[in-house]
């Protein structure tokens, strides 16, 4: 078995949601938070018990997720060291980052 651990912009959450309940494969959906923008984005954990199923998983992510520049103000200590400045930054965030985990065990009670 294998997980996939995707995070996905907000936006595109909830179609993408559709398409893989659609297509038969289970999701758990969990709110989160990127450590740099620190703004929100969500973490899909699918669990996939046939190895043949994954690629197909991985079309379904790739068709829905978008990457979007993003304009974002983020805080800086002031060169004085006694506040914070804002500034603006733009970066590009991805469609999708994903990662692909060997699961040793899935026990369901
Ligand atoms: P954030 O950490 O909020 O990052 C948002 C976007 O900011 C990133 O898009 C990247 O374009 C940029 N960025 C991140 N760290 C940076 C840095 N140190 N310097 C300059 N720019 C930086 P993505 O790379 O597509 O990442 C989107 C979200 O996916 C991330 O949100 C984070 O929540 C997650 N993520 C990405 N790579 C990860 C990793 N290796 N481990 C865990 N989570 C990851």
């Amino acid at each position: 078995m294998k997980l996939i651990v995707a995070i996905v912009q907000d936006e595109d959450s909830a179609i993408l949601l559709d398409d893989l309940m659609e297509a038969d494969y289970r999701v758990t959906k969990l709110a989160s938070t990127g450590g740099f923008l620190k703004s929100g984005n969500t973490t899909l954990l699918i669990g996939i018990d046939e190895e043949e199923r994954i690629n197909k998983c991985l079309e379904i992510i790739n068709r829905n997720c978008k990457r979007r520049e993003v304009t974002s103000t983020l805080m800086n200590l002031s060169i004085q060291g006694d506040g914070y400045m804002p500034y603006p930054l733009e970066v590009t965030v991805g469609g999708a980052n994903i990662f692909i985990l060997d699961v040793d065990e899935h026990v369901v009670y």
